[in-house]
């Protein structure tokens, strides 16, 4: 079922430059391609991914997005001199033309279409375009900002025409704004254009007044268009992060598109001299494995911009490998958000809270608290040439990311002898694989039934093979859950460094000393009674109509447990179904891969022993193979919604990526 990650890259398209003087442009350079493939080559990640050749966008394809005029004006620069070129160039913004700009252009948008079809076809599951020129500043007839035809765009519009594609979700991760595609598609509703970018009140380029957050999309596509403006440089992988659980992931989750496309610039990362952003190239991996599992796994990334060639050969790195399913990098010292960032998140949240359910009781707060205005820098805040470059070469250090190892085991199982281990999916077996010691362990501490203590016996040597990275993920049906869970944890977090991140999905009671110290963190989600919070580490989730509320789970995933596990930051995942849990298959499956998001993947699922049904879907996830679609999510129950509130407004002086609100903004609101 996991079938490949395309990737699109053709020198042809390096071999085009700027050719006079232009301090805008000099960025734009043919290396930016080059060291980003060369990196996936020394990385060993260009061989795993299948090849897929470039083409040229035909015409039709190119006037899907793009006016006849442009068009023919575009294809007259490949004969013009060098001083025609200038010219012509002029009546753009940030934009340079070359004798050879026209045909990478073609080719540049081609690989976003041949990245379509690979994908809509199933030839492959995913992919990756890298291409010169960029696209998403172009426009129906100008080109802009490096951007010539508007590759993204025509992909999109290319996706529904000829695949009947009905929703795409266009994710823009670049740090400027990619108004062109907020143009093509602003009164589209089928069409969900995200775009976060540096703005600091439209002081930044392309200081457009309607980069801001409350441009929504028009008429029918209103609340289809989500702008996340950025007020402050230095924004943090926490920034970014809390973006997606917050506002990104609950709404493209209700969207529940067909299609996903990327707007992958990574001048949103640290080093770039455009973007002046903190976030490191790991980042990237994570915000890919978020969106993976959307529209059954379709997710065509697209390059766009990045101008540190170090941090962006990275950032391509980590994209790439986590296309390929490789275990997610681990984020360390999550910190709290920005309060410039939180304002931003409220003030998007709520201009887009009439139309998105998910949003609909968002803490109520009055509207728009930040002025529209554009607010001019102050005279004493511009910086010198000098005390700039000081500054920035001082913050533009940071460690190369970690390799990213593979255990050569992707999932195992502890199962009764009664129960086929899925295909791909490694059985332990009671005699071969246990270690004796482990066994005798076992007796000597606490165990005196002799059955039970065998498939422990299995599920312990499972964690620590997990543990010395041999095996990366597992599940297994045991007879008493709650044992199990009291073992693992006692095998585990003897050593200091071990964090274990618990999941408890329905009911049943948390033994007391499990969520203690701190080594474990428990986030129960389950239905019914109130349970008692009886600690920082202990989190019950109570939900009204328990698991069985799709959107109501759902909205408990993004708005508490991934902010909890990315600041808790786990070494392992012991992820815990009961019975009567109600929560289904598809819900329990996209769970389960974004669990896979900490621990470096190290996820253990423990199934009671009667869960065999749900065996197979949890193993495909382990294995890789995306997640189904979840069709149709209501507005979450409105006093779960108010539930999960109240536990969030309480949580998040101890959990900062809890926060959707600047603590200033709380005080205004109070008085
Ligand atoms: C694709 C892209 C940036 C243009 C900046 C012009 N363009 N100042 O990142
Ligand atoms: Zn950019």
């Amino acid at each position: 079922m996991t079938i490949g990650t395309a990737l699109i890259y053709d020198e042809e398209m390096t071999k085009y430059k700027l050719l006079w003087v232009d301090p805008a442009c000099k960025i734009e350079v043919p290396e930016r391609l080059t060291v980003s493939y060369e990196a996936l080559v020394r990385n060993a990640l260009a061989d795993r991914c299948v090849s897929v050749p470039v083409r040229e966008a035909t015409d039709t394809e190119i006037l899907l997005v793009h006016s006849e005029e442009y068009l023919e004006a575009v294809k007259k620069t490949p004969s013009m001199s060098l001083e025609d070129l200038k010219e012509f160039t002029l009546q753009y913004g940030d934009v340079y033309f070359h004798p050879n700009i026209y045909h990478c252009a073609k080719l540049a948008a081609g690989s976003a279409l041949q990245l379509v079809d690979w994908v809509m076809t199933k030839r492959v599951r995913n992919g990756m375009a890298l291409v010169r020129p960029p696209g998403h500043h172009s426009q129906r007839s100008a080109a802009n900002g490096f951007c010539v035809f508007n590759n993204v765009a025509i992909a999109a519009r290319y996706a529904q025409q000829k695949y009947g594609v009905k929703r795409v979700l266009i994710v823009d991760w670049d740090i400027h704004h990619g108004q062109g595609v907020q143009y093509c598609f602003e009164d589209d509703p089928n069409v969900l254009y995200f775009s976060w970018h540096r703005y600091e009140h439209q002081n930044f380029w392309p200081q457009l007044r309607e980069s801001n957050y409350d441009s929504v999309g028009k008429e029918k596509g209103a609340g289809f268009n989500i702008n996340v403006p950025w007020n402050q440089v230095g924004m943090k992988n926490s920034d970014y992060l809390s973006v997606f659980c917050h506002i990104l992931l609950p709404v493209a989750y209700e969207f529940c598109p067909d299609l996903v496309l990327v707007c992958a610039g990574f001048d949103s990362a640290i080093g770039d001299p455009e973007g002046e952003m903190c976030a490191t190239p790991e980042i990237f991996a994570h915000l890919t494995h978020l969106l993976m599992n959307l529209a059954e796994g379709k997710l065509c990334v697209v390059l766009e911009g990045g101008y540190n060639l170090t941090s962006l050969a990275q950032s391509v790195c980590q994209t790439v490998q986590t296309l390929l399913g490789d275990p997610l990098p681990q984020l360390a010292d999550l910190s709290c958000p920005y309060r410039s960032a939180l304002e931003s998140l409220q003030c998007v949240r709520s201009a887009h809270r009439q139309y998105w359910s998910c949003l609909k009781h968002a803490a109520g707060l009055p509207p728009a608290h930040i002025s529209t205005k554009r607010i001019k820098s102050v005279e004493g805040e511009a910086k010198t040439e000098t005390g700039e470059d000081e500054k920035s070469t001082e913050e533009n250090v940071w460690p190369e990311p970690p390799k990213r190892f593979s255990p050569t085991v992707r999932a195992a199982s502890v199962l009764s002898d009664d129960v086929t281990c899925p295909d791909r999916c490694k059985r332990l077996n009671a005699n071969q694989d246990v270690d004796p010691l482990i066994v005798s362990k076992l007796k000597d501490s606490f165990i005196s039934d002799a059955g039970g203590c065998d498939t422990l016996a299995r599920v312990i040597t499972l964690v620590e093979k997990m543990v010395q990275n041999e095996i990366r993920s597992g599940l297994a049906l045991v007879c008493d859950v709650t044992m199990a869970i009291t073992c693992v944890v006692q095998h585990v977090t003897p050593d200091l460094n071990n964090r274990v991140l618990i999941v408890y999905v329905g009911n049943g009671t948390v033994p007391d000393h499990i969520a203690r110290d701190g080594k474990t963190l428990v986030v129960q989600i389950t239905s019914g009674n109130k349970q008692e919070q009886k600690s920082k580490y202990y989190i019950p989730v109570c939900l009204k109509n328990g698991c069985s509320d799709t959107s109501g789970f759902m909205h408990a995933v993004f708005s508490l447990l991934l902010p909890l596990g990315y600041e808790y930051n786990p070494n392992l995942v012991l992820l815990v179904r009961m019975p009567d849990s109600d929560v289904c298959d598809g819900v329990w499956q996209h769970l389960t891969g974004f669990l896979q998001s900490f621990a470096k993947g190290h996820t253990l699922v423990l199934l009671q022993e009667n869960e065999k049904a749900c065996v197979s879907p949890t193993a495909s996830i382990l294995l890789g193979d995306p997640a189904p679609p979840l069709e149709n999510l209501q507005a979450p129950n409105k006093d779960d919604l108010n539930v999960m509130e109240t536990l969030r407004d309480r949580l998040q002086l101890n959990w900062k990526l809890l926060q959707t609100i600047s603590e200033s903004t709380a005080a205004a609101v109070q008085q």
